[in-house]
């Protein structure tokens, strides 16, 4: 039996950052595999991840329990028959539908082969304050499905923003626990806690743009060194790009770029003269880190609230390319 964990969260809450610290604290002997989920075309998560250990299957590019669940389940079979983990830990893209994803985890199906634990979700209470998310169905599902909540970020909060958790607590259920962390830093031990949250979850009643209709709204722009993809739903868009191998990037202004591109979300993984460069920015939260690695190739995505100026966003990424570049 794989031991099977959902870790939700809105968009940029700090589900692969949390996923990390616990990868770290695997239990020698053990197996683990991750199944994540992004809102992008171009997968960043998977890159984040793969140094962790962890048996890795990606599905970018949308909902994974979208179009019936299909994706999801084709990367699911495919994990536990390959991989036949000891637990199996679920990032779904931060604008997923917790309820489609745990019924299709409850079928009878699967019931010989997963035991689901805890739910955790990870909120930045911050966002609490921010009405457009509090409206969001997705992030209010996401919280109402939780075992576990993980307000995250703590080291961000002021009064205001605890002010809103505590409010919140009081409006939802006290006795549902609350943990505070900064960077995710859980103890392992919380994924073994069972699954109790017995509420009853509305089916989400609009889906991510299906695959026909994005299809007709991507608008890929690619030559022979890179390639840029598109997506919507949801109120959410994307722009991503991928460079091959060789496509290195100059590392002062790509971190500008990062730091200063005007949109909410930016995530990469790119090639730099000194190896490896990893950026990560929700809001005005930014890290960066970089390590002495080639990547097998550079990609970068940007998600914002709206269709933000992709081309003049493309136009000052590409200057930043050195040597070699097309
Ligand atoms: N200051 C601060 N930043 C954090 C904390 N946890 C995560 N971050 C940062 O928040 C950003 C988003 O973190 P991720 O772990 O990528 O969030 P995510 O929920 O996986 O994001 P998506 O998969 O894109 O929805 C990154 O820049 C993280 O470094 C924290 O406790 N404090
Ligand atoms: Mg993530």
């Amino acid at each position: 039996m794989t031991r099977v964990n959902l870790i939700t969260g809105f968009l940029g809450s700090g589900k692969t950052t949390t996923l990390l610290h616990l990868l770290a604290q695997k239990p020698e002997g053990e197996k683990w595999a991750v199944l994540v989920n992004e809102f992008g075309e171009v997968g960043i998560d998977g890159a984040l991840l793969a140094e962790s250990g962890a048996v890795l299957k990606e599905i970018p590019g949308g909902c994974m329990c979208c179009v019936n669940g299909l994706p999801m389940q084709v990367g699911l079979n495919m994990l536990l028959k390959q991989a036949r983990p000891d637990r199996l830990l679920i990032e779904p893209t931060g604008l997923g539908h917790p309820k489609q994803i745990l019924d299709l985890l409850g079928a009878e199906v699967y019931q010989p082969w997963l035991s689901l634990d805890a739910t955790l979700c990870l909120l930045d209470p911050r966002q609490l304050n921010d009405a457009r998310v509090v409206e969001n169905e997705n992030f209010r599902d996401q919280l109402a499905a939780a075992d576990i909540i993980v307000a995250n970020k703590e080291d961000r909060w002021d009064e205001a923003t605890l002010a809103a958790l505590q409010l919140w607590q009081l409006q939802d259920d006290p006795a549902r626990p609350i943990i505070p962390a900064r960077f995710g830093e859980i103890a392992v031990e919380l994924l073994s806690r069972p699954r109790t949250n017995l509420r009853a979850l509305p089916r989400a009643a609009h889906h991510h743009t299906a695959p026909a209709s994005r299809l007709a709204a991507l608008a890929p722009v690619q030559n022979t060194r890179w390639r840029r993809s598109l997506n919507q739903g949801q109120g959410y868009f994307s722009c991503g790009w991928v460079f091959d191998a060789d496509t290195v990037f100059d590392t002062v202004g790509l971190l500008e770029w990062a730091r200063l591109a005007p949109v909410s979300r930016v995530k990469g993984v790119m090639r730099i003269p000194e190896g490896l460069l990893s950026v990560n920015r929700q809001g005005e939260d930014f890290n960066i880190e970089t390590r002495q690695a080639t990547p097998p190739d550079s990609r970068i995505e940007i998600i914002h609230e709206e269709e933000a100026d992709w081309n003049r966003l493309q136009a000052s990424l590409l200057k930043l390319r050195l040597t070699n570049a097309v």
